[in-house]
């Protein structure tokens, strides 16, 4: 069995990734099981994993290395009842120090052995770019340490979605990487096609990317950084008559996108999950320029009544957070539509305490 870790920033395209993969492996006769991890209990990518027909566990309300046995409970959960080939762990985007709390303790979990565990850390090319290019980034210098720890602590580092750039930008984004982390592997691909996922498999199949360098990271400032971010989490059962509830929709995104400008509120990830039992669909936000390009709908039309999931992950107070949300998702202009709360929270995450850290 192959144990994939996948860390990296919010929105960097680790599911996507994990989704493509899992379908090509299945594709091909062999089994496949997903973890998922984040701070919040409800958790988008584990149902959009589930609706996707991958099966998948949690690890929510905390991250993977504050809930070491969780996790370990996850595998053997996924070895009992799916007997996969592979499985694919996905850490939540605001953690970092993966390796000394996660991987190495993993390498004693029933005798694994290096090769048989991968680590990949994704970034996505806007926020490298401008990192390595020294330009303004959206999130405040504290939030940037856990990007940049991300980014040091691994030896194989997937510079995704590349089909955002140019050939000749991407090159020179992948010349200027190689220069500044010359001892890591690094390789660029969009998650979006396939073949280029099913080269990546390769080389977690088959390349050993076990970190073995000396990494040093302050858990204050680290923890400090988790702390500027805020989650909200809502599970939404939304009824109407006549409605069209992708209008509505693409209203609430619209003033989400007003509200946080205004602000001046960094957004790590907004994730909107819709499901009516026929279709589902996952919208991912993660810049605010991703907010005024329109939503690509894969299906128009939904019936009432809608599970309306909402995970957002941004830089700003949580209660301020939650009631923007809250001013933004008024119905005033849709007067068959009725929202109803069936679980909601707002919080910043913890601070980090790993069980089981290996130096
Ligand atoms: N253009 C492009 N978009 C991508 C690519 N990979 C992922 N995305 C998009 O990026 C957004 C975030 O993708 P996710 O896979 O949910 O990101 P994630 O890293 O799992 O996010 P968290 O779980 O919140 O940390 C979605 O809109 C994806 O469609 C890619 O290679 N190219
Ligand atoms: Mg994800």
């Amino acid at each position: 069995m192959k144990v994939h870790l996948i860390s990296g920033f919010l929105g960097s395209g680790k599911t996507t990734a994990i989704v493509s993969a899992s379908k090509y492996l299945l594709s091909q006769g062999k089994k496949v099981g997903v973890v998922t991890n984040d701070q919040g209990k409800f958790v988008i990518d584990t149902h959009f994993l589930r609706l996707e027909d991958i099966p998948t566990v949690e690890v929510a309300g905390g991250c993977f290395c504050c809930n070491y046995t969780e996790f370990e409970n996850s595998l053997d959960y996924l070895t009992k009842h799916v007997e996969p080939d592979v499985i694919f762990a996905e850490s939540v985007g605001s953690c970092a120090d993966v390796v000394a709390t996660v991987m190495k303790p993993l390498l004693d979990y029933k005798l694994l052995h290096e090769t048989d565990t991968s680590f990949s850390v994704f970034v996505d090319v806007r926020m490298l770019e401008k990192y390595l290019l020294d330009e303004e980034l959206p999130f405040q210098d504290g939030v940037i340490y856990i990007f940049e720890k991300q980014i040091e602590e691994s030896s194989f580092l997937v510079l995704n979605k590349s089909d955002l750039f140019s050939q000749e930008r991407l090159l020179n984004l992948i010349k200027i990487a190689k220069e500044r982390f010359p001892q890591k592997l690094i390789i660029s691909q969009s998650s979006l096609v396939q073949n280029q996922v099913v080269s990546w498999l390769e080389i977690i199949n088959n390349q050993n990317t076990f970190p073995k360098h000396q990494f040093d990271i302050d858990y204050q400032t680290y923890g400090n950084a988790e702390q500027k971010l805020s989650w909200y989490d809502a599970r939404i059962n939304a009824i109407f008559v006549g409605e069209d509830f992708s209008n509505f929709v693409n209203l609430f995104i619209n003033r989400l996108q007003f509200e946080f400008s205004k602000r001046n509120i960094a957004i790590g990830h907004l994730k909107f999950l819709i499901d009516d039992e026929h279709n589902h669909q996952k919208i991912s936000i993660v810049n605010q320029s991703e907010l005024s390009n329109g939503m690509k709908w894969t299906h128009e039309k939904w019936f009432s009544p809608v599970d309306f999931s909402i995970n957002a992950r941004l830089e700003c107070d949580a209660d301020l957070l939650k009631s923007v949300i809250r001013s933004c998702l008024q119905q005033d202009h849709f007067p068959s539509l009725t929202l109803n709360w069936v679980e909601e929270k707002s919080f910043h995450p913890g601070f980090p305490k790993p069980t089981h850290r290996i130096n």
